[in-house]
Protein backbone atom coordinates (compact mmCIF):
# COMPACT_ATOMS: atom_id res chain seq x y z
CA UNK A 1 0.00 0.00 0.00
CA UNK A 2 1.56 3.52 -0.96
CA UNK A 3 1.15 6.83 0.07
CA UNK A 4 -2.06 8.80 -2.10
CA UNK A 5 0.63 11.84 -2.08
CA UNK A 6 3.82 10.84 -1.62
CA UNK A 7 4.00 7.41 -3.22
CA UNK A 8 6.04 5.83 0.06
CA UNK A 9 4.92 2.21 1.45
CA UNK A 10 2.86 2.16 3.84
CA UNK A 11 1.37 -0.39 6.56
CA UNK A 12 -1.75 -0.80 7.71
CA UNK A 13 -2.44 -0.14 11.41
CA UNK A 14 -5.68 -1.73 11.22
CA UNK A 15 -8.39 -3.58 9.51
CA UNK A 16 -12.07 -3.16 9.87
CA UNK A 17 -12.60 -6.16 7.63
CA UNK A 18 -14.14 -6.42 4.60
CA UNK A 19 -17.03 -3.76 3.66
CA UNK A 20 -19.60 -3.05 0.94
CA UNK A 21 -19.93 0.55 -0.14
CA UNK A 22 -21.34 3.17 1.91
CA UNK A 23 -24.13 4.35 0.07
CA UNK A 24 -24.51 0.88 -1.37
CA UNK A 25 -28.35 0.28 -0.95
CA UNK A 26 -29.33 -2.87 -2.85
CA UNK A 27 -32.51 -4.40 -3.68
CA UNK A 28 -32.84 -8.40 -2.76
CA UNK A 29 -31.81 -9.18 -6.14
CA UNK A 30 -28.46 -7.89 -6.07
CA UNK A 31 -27.50 -9.26 -2.81
CA UNK A 32 -25.64 -12.19 -4.13
CA UNK A 33 -23.67 -9.93 -6.49
CA UNK A 34 -22.25 -7.65 -3.70
CA UNK A 35 -19.10 -5.71 -3.74
CA UNK A 36 -16.55 -6.05 -0.92
CA UNK A 37 -13.15 -4.75 -0.15
CA UNK A 38 -10.66 -4.87 2.76
CA UNK A 39 -10.76 -1.92 4.64
CA UNK A 40 -7.64 -1.42 6.05
CA UNK A 41 -6.47 2.09 7.30
CA UNK A 42 -2.97 3.19 7.25
CA UNK A 43 -0.69 6.92 8.70
CA UNK A 44 2.33 8.21 7.13
CA UNK A 45 4.25 9.84 9.56
CA UNK A 46 5.75 11.99 7.28
CA UNK A 47 2.62 13.70 6.50
CA UNK A 48 0.36 12.63 9.52
CA UNK A 49 -1.82 11.66 6.85
CA UNK A 50 -4.42 8.81 8.38
CA UNK A 51 -5.80 7.15 5.12
CA UNK A 52 -7.57 3.81 3.86
CA UNK A 53 -4.82 1.56 2.27
CA UNK A 54 -7.16 0.07 -0.35
CA UNK A 55 -11.15 1.72 -1.60
CA UNK A 56 -12.73 1.34 -4.81
CA UNK A 57 -12.66 3.27 -7.92
CA UNK A 58 -14.35 7.09 -7.00
CA UNK A 59 -16.28 6.21 -9.49
CA UNK A 60 -17.76 3.21 -8.22
CA UNK A 61 -19.02 5.52 -5.55
CA UNK A 62 -19.69 8.75 -6.88
CA UNK A 63 -22.21 7.95 -9.95
CA UNK A 64 -25.96 8.37 -11.54
CA UNK A 65 -27.03 6.02 -7.92
CA UNK A 66 -25.13 8.28 -5.35
CA UNK A 67 -27.96 8.78 -2.83
CA UNK A 68 -26.67 11.28 -0.45
CA UNK A 69 -28.17 14.86 -0.58
CA UNK A 70 -27.28 17.68 1.62
CA UNK A 71 -30.18 18.96 2.14
CA UNK A 72 -31.17 16.04 4.02
CA UNK A 73 -30.71 17.59 6.89
CA UNK A 74 -31.78 21.35 7.94
CA UNK A 75 -29.53 21.77 10.43
CA UNK A 76 -27.10 21.54 7.42
CA UNK A 77 -28.89 24.10 5.30
CA UNK A 78 -28.52 26.33 8.26
CA UNK A 79 -24.87 25.91 8.55
CA UNK A 80 -24.13 26.46 4.59
CA UNK A 81 -26.20 29.30 4.76
CA UNK A 82 -23.88 30.39 7.34
CA UNK A 83 -20.57 29.27 5.72
CA UNK A 84 -21.82 31.13 2.80
CA UNK A 85 -22.73 34.39 4.57
CA UNK A 86 -18.92 34.12 6.13
CA UNK A 87 -17.14 33.73 2.53
CA UNK A 88 -19.53 36.21 1.18
CA UNK A 89 -17.95 39.05 3.94
CA UNK A 90 -14.54 38.23 3.97
CA UNK A 91 -13.49 36.65 0.18
CA UNK A 92 -15.55 37.91 -1.96
CA UNK A 93 -16.10 41.40 -3.94
CA UNK A 94 -18.97 42.39 -5.99
CA UNK A 95 -17.73 40.65 -9.32
CA UNK A 96 -15.91 37.68 -7.45
CA UNK A 97 -15.58 34.20 -9.13
CA UNK A 98 -16.70 31.22 -7.00
CA UNK A 99 -15.77 27.37 -7.57
CA UNK A 100 -17.55 24.82 -5.31
CA UNK A 101 -15.71 21.02 -5.41
CA UNK A 102 -18.17 17.92 -4.98
CA UNK A 103 -21.25 20.83 -5.07
CA UNK A 104 -23.92 18.18 -4.73
CA UNK A 105 -27.78 19.07 -4.52
CA UNK A 106 -26.13 23.28 -4.45
CA UNK A 107 -27.22 24.02 -0.79
CA UNK A 108 -24.22 26.14 -0.23
CA UNK A 109 -24.18 27.48 -3.84
CA UNK A 110 -27.89 28.70 -3.54
CA UNK A 111 -27.21 31.29 -0.90
CA UNK A 112 -24.72 33.13 -4.24
CA UNK A 113 -27.74 33.02 -6.40
CA UNK A 114 -29.22 36.62 -5.24
CA UNK A 115 -25.47 37.86 -6.07
CA UNK A 116 -23.71 39.44 -8.57
CA UNK A 117 -20.92 36.36 -7.75
CA UNK A 118 -20.45 34.01 -10.79
CA UNK A 119 -20.23 30.78 -9.02
CA UNK A 120 -20.15 27.68 -10.45
CA UNK A 121 -20.24 23.39 -9.00
CA UNK A 122 -18.43 20.37 -9.74
CA UNK A 123 -20.33 17.36 -9.22
CA UNK A 124 -20.13 13.67 -10.35
CA UNK A 125 -23.21 12.32 -9.45
CA UNK A 126 -25.92 13.00 -12.36
CA UNK A 127 -28.97 12.99 -10.88
CA UNK A 128 -27.62 15.17 -8.27
CA UNK A 129 -25.90 17.30 -10.92
CA UNK A 130 -29.44 17.87 -12.74
CA UNK A 131 -31.35 18.67 -9.56
CA UNK A 132 -29.61 21.47 -8.96
CA UNK A 133 -29.25 22.56 -12.37
CA UNK A 134 -32.87 22.29 -12.73
CA UNK A 135 -32.69 24.38 -9.58
CA UNK A 136 -30.58 27.19 -11.42
CA UNK A 137 -26.82 26.41 -9.92
CA UNK A 138 -24.63 26.30 -13.12
CA UNK A 139 -22.95 22.56 -12.01
CA UNK A 140 -20.70 20.65 -14.26
CA UNK A 141 -21.57 17.12 -13.64
CA UNK A 142 -17.89 16.04 -13.60
CA UNK A 143 -15.00 15.37 -11.21
CA UNK A 144 -12.90 18.59 -10.57
CA UNK A 145 -9.90 17.31 -12.11
CA UNK A 146 -7.15 19.19 -14.41
CA UNK A 147 -8.64 17.57 -17.69
CA UNK A 148 -11.99 19.52 -17.05
CA UNK A 149 -10.64 23.06 -16.91
CA UNK A 150 -10.42 23.58 -20.32
CA UNK A 151 -14.25 23.75 -20.19
CA UNK A 152 -14.10 26.78 -17.88
CA UNK A 153 -11.38 28.85 -19.53
CA UNK A 154 -12.81 32.51 -18.16
CA UNK A 155 -12.07 30.90 -14.13
CA UNK A 156 -8.60 29.85 -15.03
CA UNK A 157 -6.43 31.82 -12.76
CA UNK A 158 -9.05 34.12 -11.95
CA UNK A 159 -11.26 32.77 -9.25
CA UNK A 160 -11.07 34.36 -6.15
CA UNK A 161 -12.63 31.26 -4.25
CA UNK A 162 -12.39 27.59 -4.42
CA UNK A 163 -14.42 25.49 -1.36
CA UNK A 164 -15.54 22.39 -0.76
CA UNK A 165 -17.27 21.08 1.73
CA UNK A 166 -16.59 17.09 3.28
CA UNK A 167 -15.47 16.66 -0.19
CA UNK A 168 -11.88 16.87 -0.26
CA UNK A 169 -11.47 14.36 2.04
CA UNK A 170 -13.09 11.81 -0.78
CA UNK A 171 -10.42 12.65 -3.31
CA UNK A 172 -8.20 9.98 -3.77
CA UNK A 173 -5.75 11.49 -6.53
CA UNK A 174 -5.67 14.81 -4.54
CA UNK A 175 -2.16 16.06 -6.16
CA UNK A 176 -5.08 16.47 -9.10
CA UNK A 177 -7.08 18.43 -7.43
CA UNK A 178 -4.33 20.63 -5.59
CA UNK A 179 -2.64 20.79 -9.37
CA UNK A 180 -6.48 22.39 -10.67
CA UNK A 181 -7.11 24.44 -7.73
CA UNK A 182 -3.53 26.36 -8.87
CA UNK A 183 -4.43 26.68 -12.66
CA UNK A 184 -7.85 27.91 -11.53
CA UNK A 185 -7.10 30.58 -8.19
CA UNK A 186 -6.05 33.66 -8.72
CA UNK A 187 -2.98 35.13 -7.39
CA UNK A 188 -4.68 36.46 -4.01
CA UNK A 189 -7.34 33.81 -4.24
CA UNK A 190 -8.43 31.42 -1.19
CA UNK A 191 -8.98 27.29 -0.96
CA UNK A 192 -11.54 26.82 1.81
CA UNK A 193 -12.66 23.51 2.66
CA UNK A 194 -13.92 21.37 5.93
CA UNK A 195 -13.86 18.19 7.06
CA UNK A 196 -14.35 15.50 9.84
CA UNK A 197 -11.74 16.13 11.97
CA UNK A 198 -9.25 13.58 13.42
CA UNK A 199 -8.87 14.78 16.47
CA UNK A 200 -12.55 14.69 16.88
CA UNK A 201 -12.66 11.31 15.22
CA UNK A 202 -9.82 10.20 17.99
CA UNK A 203 -11.78 11.69 21.16
CA UNK A 204 -14.65 10.33 20.45
CA UNK A 205 -13.96 7.34 18.68
CA UNK A 206 -16.20 7.57 16.15
CA UNK A 207 -14.59 4.79 13.66
CA UNK A 208 -17.75 5.16 11.73
CA UNK A 209 -16.46 8.19 10.02
CA UNK A 210 -13.91 5.95 8.47
CA UNK A 211 -15.69 4.02 5.02
CA UNK A 212 -14.57 4.26 1.23
CA UNK A 213 -15.75 7.57 0.34
CA UNK A 214 -13.35 9.17 3.26
CA UNK A 215 -10.41 7.88 1.93
CA UNK A 216 -8.38 10.46 4.40
CA UNK A 217 -9.14 12.12 8.10
CA UNK A 218 -7.17 15.02 8.20
CA UNK A 219 -5.53 16.92 11.02
CA UNK A 220 -4.09 20.72 11.11
CA UNK A 221 -0.56 19.11 10.92
CA UNK A 222 -1.92 16.67 7.83
CA UNK A 223 -3.23 19.44 5.87
CA UNK A 224 -0.36 22.05 7.05
CA UNK A 225 2.25 19.53 5.00
CA UNK A 226 0.19 18.38 2.33
CA UNK A 227 0.03 21.62 0.95
CA UNK A 228 3.66 23.00 1.87
CA UNK A 229 4.41 20.31 -0.66
CA UNK A 230 2.19 22.14 -3.69
CA UNK A 231 3.55 25.55 -2.57
CA UNK A 232 0.78 26.65 -0.37
CA UNK A 233 0.40 27.99 2.54
CA UNK A 234 -2.20 26.62 5.31
CA UNK A 235 -3.42 30.18 6.87
CA UNK A 236 -5.62 29.59 9.18
CA UNK A 237 -8.00 27.10 10.83
CA UNK A 238 -11.72 26.95 12.07
CA UNK A 239 -13.38 24.38 14.49
CA UNK A 240 -16.61 23.23 13.36
CA UNK A 241 -19.66 21.61 15.37
CA UNK A 242 -21.24 19.56 12.05
CA UNK A 243 -20.75 15.67 11.39
CA UNK A 244 -19.59 15.05 14.90
CA UNK A 245 -16.96 17.24 14.78
CA UNK A 246 -15.09 19.07 11.60
CA UNK A 247 -12.35 21.28 10.72
CA UNK A 248 -12.71 24.45 8.36
CA UNK A 249 -9.24 25.04 6.61
CA UNK A 250 -8.24 28.50 4.65
CA UNK A 251 -5.40 27.44 2.05
CA UNK A 252 -3.84 30.32 -0.17
CA UNK A 253 -0.43 30.44 -2.22
CA UNK A 254 2.40 30.62 -0.27
CA UNK A 255 3.88 33.81 1.22
CA UNK A 256 0.75 35.93 0.49
CA UNK A 257 -0.77 36.04 3.70
CA UNK A 258 -0.44 36.33 7.56
CA UNK A 259 -0.73 32.77 8.74
CA UNK A 260 -3.16 33.26 11.28
CA UNK A 261 -2.46 32.02 15.36
CA UNK A 262 -4.92 29.30 15.17
CA UNK A 263 -2.63 27.34 13.04
CA UNK A 264 -0.01 26.80 15.39
CA UNK A 265 -2.52 26.44 18.17
CA UNK A 266 -3.94 23.78 16.73
CA UNK A 267 -0.94 21.80 15.24
CA UNK A 268 1.04 22.41 18.59
CA UNK A 269 -2.71 20.63 20.54
CA UNK A 270 -2.48 18.18 17.61
CA UNK A 271 1.49 17.66 18.80
CA UNK A 272 0.96 16.76 22.42
CA UNK A 273 -1.30 14.84 21.85
CA UNK A 274 0.07 12.54 19.60
CA UNK A 275 -1.90 13.12 16.50
CA UNK A 276 1.11 13.69 14.23
CA UNK A 277 2.13 10.16 14.88
CA UNK A 278 1.47 6.33 14.86
CA UNK A 279 1.21 6.31 18.53
CA UNK A 280 -2.46 7.90 18.88
CA UNK A 281 -3.40 5.43 15.39
CA UNK A 282 -2.80 2.58 17.84
CA UNK A 283 -4.67 4.23 20.82
CA UNK A 284 -7.71 4.67 18.28
CA UNK A 285 -7.80 0.72 17.32
CA UNK A 286 -8.18 -0.15 21.01
CA UNK A 287 -10.75 2.30 21.58
CA UNK A 288 -12.46 0.94 18.38
CA UNK A 289 -12.21 -2.75 19.34
CA UNK A 290 -13.29 -1.85 23.13
CA UNK A 291 -16.27 -0.11 21.56
CA UNK A 292 -17.50 -2.58 19.25
CA UNK A 293 -17.55 -5.19 22.41
CA UNK A 294 -19.20 -2.44 24.04
CA UNK A 295 -21.99 -2.03 21.53
CA UNK A 296 -22.60 -5.82 20.82
CA UNK A 297 -23.25 -6.43 24.58
CA UNK A 298 -25.53 -3.63 24.58
CA UNK A 299 -27.60 -4.86 21.62
CA UNK A 300 -27.44 -8.35 23.07
CA UNK A 301 -28.83 -7.17 26.32
CA UNK A 302 -31.66 -5.42 24.71
CA UNK A 303 -32.53 -8.95 22.27
CA UNK A 304 -32.11 -10.71 25.81
CA UNK A 305 -35.20 -8.19 27.00
CA UNK A 306 -37.38 -9.13 24.11
CA UNK A 307 -36.81 -5.30 22.62
CA UNK A 308 -37.30 -4.20 19.28
CA UNK A 309 -34.57 -2.57 18.04
CA UNK A 310 -34.23 -0.08 14.84
CA UNK A 311 -31.76 2.46 13.22
CA UNK A 312 -32.52 6.01 13.12
CA UNK A 313 -30.91 7.20 9.30
CA UNK A 314 -29.19 4.65 6.93
CA UNK A 315 -26.23 7.07 7.15
CA UNK A 316 -22.72 6.23 5.40
CA UNK A 317 -21.51 6.27 8.89
CA UNK A 318 -23.40 3.04 9.72
CA UNK A 319 -22.21 0.72 6.83
CA UNK A 320 -19.37 1.00 8.72
CA UNK A 321 -20.69 0.09 12.17
CA UNK A 322 -23.12 -2.76 11.32
CA UNK A 323 -20.32 -4.62 9.01
CA UNK A 324 -17.60 -3.96 11.43
CA UNK A 325 -19.42 -5.32 14.64
CA UNK A 326 -21.55 -7.58 12.42
CA UNK A 327 -25.21 -6.66 13.77
CA UNK A 328 -27.71 -7.76 10.97
CA UNK A 329 -31.68 -7.99 10.91
CA UNK A 330 -31.22 -10.82 14.11
CA UNK A 331 -30.56 -7.62 16.20
CA UNK A 332 -32.06 -4.64 14.27
CA UNK A 333 -35.72 -5.36 12.50
CA UNK A 334 -35.42 -2.14 10.19
CA UNK A 335 -33.50 1.08 9.51
CA UNK A 336 -35.79 4.39 8.99
CA UNK A 337 -34.64 7.16 6.36
CA UNK A 338 -35.86 10.32 4.72
CA UNK A 339 -34.06 9.65 1.82
CA UNK A 340 -36.79 7.94 -0.96
CA UNK A 341 -33.58 6.99 -2.76
CA UNK A 342 -32.54 4.67 0.11
CA UNK A 343 -36.35 3.06 1.32
CA UNK A 344 -37.45 -0.12 0.26
CA UNK A 345 -33.87 -0.90 -0.44
CA UNK A 346 -31.10 -2.62 2.18
CA UNK A 347 -28.34 -1.48 4.37
CA UNK A 348 -24.73 -2.62 2.30
CA UNK A 349 -23.43 -5.94 3.90
CA UNK A 350 -25.71 -6.72 6.28
CA UNK A 351 -29.12 -6.29 4.10
CA UNK A 352 -31.30 -4.63 7.07
CA UNK A 353 -34.68 -3.02 5.04
CA UNK A 354 -34.54 0.64 4.79
CA UNK A 355 -38.57 2.10 5.62
CA UNK A 356 -39.71 5.29 5.40
CA UNK A 357 -39.35 7.72 8.84
CA UNK A 358 -43.38 7.39 9.37
CA UNK A 359 -42.32 4.20 10.42
CA UNK A 360 -41.03 4.76 13.38
CA UNK A 361 -43.90 5.96 14.94
CA UNK A 362 -45.80 3.11 13.35
CA UNK A 363 -43.93 0.31 14.25
CA UNK A 364 -42.79 1.65 17.80
CA UNK A 365 -39.61 0.55 18.42
CA UNK A 366 -38.08 -0.06 21.89
CA UNK A 367 -34.14 1.09 21.19
CA UNK A 368 -33.31 3.34 18.29
CA UNK A 369 -29.76 2.85 17.30
CA UNK A 370 -28.91 6.87 16.41
CA UNK A 371 -26.69 6.28 12.88
CA UNK A 372 -27.06 9.89 12.59
CA UNK A 373 -25.44 10.88 15.76
CA UNK A 374 -24.11 14.09 14.40
CA UNK A 375 -27.70 15.27 13.78
CA UNK A 376 -28.74 14.80 17.18
CA UNK A 377 -30.18 18.07 18.01
CA UNK A 378 -32.24 18.09 14.71
CA UNK A 379 -33.38 14.33 14.95
CA UNK A 380 -34.42 14.39 19.11
CA UNK A 381 -35.89 17.50 18.70
CA UNK A 382 -38.42 16.31 16.34
CA UNK A 383 -38.92 12.96 17.84
CA UNK A 384 -39.81 14.09 20.98
CA UNK A 385 -42.58 11.16 21.47
CA UNK A 386 -40.32 8.64 21.24
CA UNK A 387 -38.85 9.46 24.89
CA UNK A 388 -42.49 9.93 25.70
CA UNK A 389 -43.99 6.52 25.33
CA UNK A 390 -40.69 5.17 26.82
CA UNK A 391 -37.97 4.72 23.44
CA UNK A 392 -34.43 4.79 24.07
CA UNK A 393 -31.94 6.12 22.08
CA UNK A 394 -28.24 3.98 21.61
CA UNK A 395 -25.61 5.03 19.75
CA UNK A 396 -21.66 3.97 20.43
CA UNK A 397 -20.75 7.72 20.75
CA UNK A 398 -21.97 9.65 23.74
CA UNK A 399 -25.15 11.20 22.80
O1 LIG B 1 -19.05 13.01 3.77
C1 LIG B 1 -20.20 12.63 3.70
C2 LIG B 1 -21.21 13.22 4.60
C3 LIG B 1 -21.12 14.71 4.68
O2 LIG B 1 -22.51 12.91 4.23
C4 LIG B 1 -20.62 11.65 2.70
N1 LIG B 1 -19.56 10.78 2.37
C5 LIG B 1 -21.93 11.04 2.83
C6 LIG B 1 -22.79 11.56 3.95
O3 LIG B 1 -22.53 10.79 5.11
P1 LIG B 1 -23.72 10.23 6.01
O4 LIG B 1 -24.63 9.41 5.17
O5 LIG B 1 -23.10 9.57 7.18
O6 LIG B 1 -24.43 11.61 6.35
P2 LIG B 1 -25.42 12.11 7.45
O7 LIG B 1 -25.71 13.52 7.11
O8 LIG B 1 -24.94 11.83 8.81
O9 LIG B 1 -26.75 11.23 7.26
C7 LIG B 1 -27.57 11.41 6.16
C8 LIG B 1 -28.70 10.40 6.19
O10 LIG B 1 -29.47 10.57 7.36
C9 LIG B 1 -29.62 10.58 5.00
O11 LIG B 1 -29.93 9.31 4.45
C10 LIG B 1 -30.86 11.20 5.59
C11 LIG B 1 -30.85 10.66 7.00
N2 LIG B 1 -31.57 11.50 7.95
C12 LIG B 1 -32.82 11.08 8.41
O12 LIG B 1 -33.29 10.00 8.02
N3 LIG B 1 -33.49 11.89 9.26
C13 LIG B 1 -31.03 12.67 8.35
C14 LIG B 1 -31.71 13.49 9.21
C15 LIG B 1 -31.12 14.79 9.68
C16 LIG B 1 -33.01 13.07 9.69
O13 LIG B 1 -33.67 13.76 10.47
Amino acid sequence: MNCKITNSKLDPFMSFGKMPLANGFITKDQFDNEFFFEMNVCFNENLSLLQLGNHPKPEKMFNIDYPFYTSSSRAMIKHFSEYANWIKKNFLHEDSKLIEIGSNDGTLLTNFKSTSVDFLGFEPSETIAKLANDNGIKTINSFFCKKEVDKINKFKGNTDVICASNVICHIPNLPDTIETVDILLSNKGFFIFEEPYLGSMFDKTSYDQIYDEHIFIFSVNSVKKIFNLFDFDLIDVIPQNTHGGSMRYVVARKGKNEIKGSVKKYTEKENKLNYDNIKSCFEFKLNCEESKKKTLDQLNQFKKEKKIICGYAATSKSTTILNYCGINTTVIDFICDTTKQKIGKYSPGMHIPIVSASEFQSRSPDIAYLFAWNHKNEILKKETKFLERGGKWFSHVEI
